[in-house]
């Protein structure tokens, strides 16, 4: 049927795929066998099989839960397409992580396999929609911060240093941020419940330093508060946070898990956004060989109810150079329509400052948070001084100006500048 000795059982034309039928997986392998071959042994492995034939498997688990290669490049390395069936996914109990079991699962440790990266997965209609997904979206959070008409990106910081401060400090730096113009103050992903800055007390401090803000300038800044850890302690934050006016929460989604987003993303009494960090994701995402894509990680996201997604940046300290159109690509989905799923705002983080804006929103896009850290708390006038700085640098480009020309009469703006100077559209696309 195609060249390689296949069992028919895991293997399809195209025309016989039905889209609405199947979890559809596209990965990229490397083996010293055809790519086709690669592909009948995922199926095999991560459906119904084994190594050897099995006395027990019956004419219906044959017939129904089979999975199937049926597109493939030709050769030992190349893009292969296995088709899923639904009926081997438990939506509702094993969700995400039983996907991912799938999927994403011992085929990796194939012996025949030396390279595999998982470059995206497309799901049926009804298996997107048996997810509830974000409860605001870029419009809901647009809509807190009051940005729905002006479409202007918003600006965030990460608290920094990453871990040290105590809660007072923490408050005070975010008051500053706050005032200074930001939209978002988050911790950082390492940071949750330390002895020197406990959750509890952070979280009434920073809220009480944002009521502040409010009170004197009637703008919200949401604090996306770090929940997590142990699945039961997560549960117990989330409360707490609500309970004591929280308007954010952060999880750190691959090292804490889609479960437990999901869980929290579904729940009714949790109702504010929900920022999530992406830490870890570079040991999966990073080689182009091996691994998983980061569009994977952004569809579950979407699926698990995620709000707000770090997905890179256009220019900073992170990622690989030439990596922005995927970033793009990334975005682009996480803005679109997916079966009625509300949207997920992009977040760009790591080494932003206000001459890297520019390119930063011209690649990516207006509906996006630009977060600094380290940009707006090492302006040497200090964190207010640098959360206008950022601003301005986004009002300039809002207003399609040189970021040099506003800085004429933006100060703080034109001090960043000197200190880290301007990435200019062309060094980097
Ligand atoms: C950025 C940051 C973010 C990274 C994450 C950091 O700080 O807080 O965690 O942006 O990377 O710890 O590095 P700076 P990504 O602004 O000081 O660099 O968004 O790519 O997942
Ligand atoms: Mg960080």
């Amino acid at each position: 049927m195609c060249g390689a000795e296949i069992d028919e059982t895991f293997f399809a034309y195209p025309k016989e795929i039905d889209p609405d039928s199947y979890v559809i997986a596209k990965y990229y392998v490397e083996s010293d066998s055809p790519t086709v071959k690669v592909g009948e042994q995922i199926a095999i492995e991560e459906s119904i099989g084994t190594w050897t034939e099995v006395t027990t498997e019956t004419e219906w688990i044959r017939q129904h839960l089979a999975a199937k290669v049926f597109k493939y490049d030709e050769g030992n390395r190349g893009v292969v397409h296995v088709a899923f069936p639904l009926e081997l996914f438990d939506v509702e109990v094993g969700g995400i992580p039983n996907l991912l079991s799938i999927v994403a699962g011992n085929l990796f440790g194939l012996s025949m396999i030396k390279n595999c990266r998982l470059l995206d997965l497309y799901f049926p209609k009804s298996y997107v929609k048996a997810f509830k997904g974000p409860k605001f979206g870029v419009q809901g959070v647009r809509r807190i911060i009051g940005t729905l008409e002006s479409r202007r990106p918003h600006l965030g910081t990460i608290v920094k240093p990453k871990v040290g401060l105590n809660p007072e400090q923490t408050a005070i730096v975010a008051y500053e941020a706050g005032i200074g113009g930001v939209d978002l103050v988050k911790d950082d992903e390492t940071l949750t419940s330390q002895k020197f800055c406990p959750f509890e007390n952070r979280l009434v401090k920073v809220m009480e330093a944002l009521d502040k803000v409010k009170e004197e300038t009637g703008r919200t800044v949401l604090y996306a508060a770090n929940i997590t850890g142990r699945h039961d302690k997560m549960l117990e934050l989330a409360d707490f946070a609500i309970e004591h006016g929280a308007n954010c929460l952060m999880i750190d989604v691959l090292t804490a898990g889609f479960a437990v987003l999901r869980r929290l993303a579904e729940d009714p009494s949790i109702n504010v956004p929900i920022h999530v960090h992406r830490t870890m994701h570079a040991a999966l995402t990073r080689k182009r060989t091996h691994g998983i894509h980061m569009m994977v990680i952004a569809k579950l996201v979407r699926l698990a109810g995620g709000d707000q997604l770090h997905t890179g940046t256009a220019a900073g300290k992170m990622g690989v150079k030439g990596e922005w159109k995927e970033v793009r690509m990334i975005n682009d989905f996480l803005r679109s329509s997916w079966y009625g799923l509300k949207t997920v705002m992009p977040v760009a983080s790591g080494g932003i400052h206000p001459g890297i804006v520019p390119v930063n929103i011209k690649l990516l896009g207006n509906d996006i948070v630009i977060n600094a850290g380290g940009g707006i708390h090492g302006h040497p006038w200090g964190t207010k001084a640098g959360a206008m700085a950022m601003r301005q640098a986004i009002e300039a480009v809002m207003k399609g100006m040189p970021l040099k020309e506003y800085a004429k009469d933006h100060p703080e703006l034109k001090k960043a500048l000197e200190k880290w100077g301007e990435l200019f559209i062309e060094k980097v696309s």
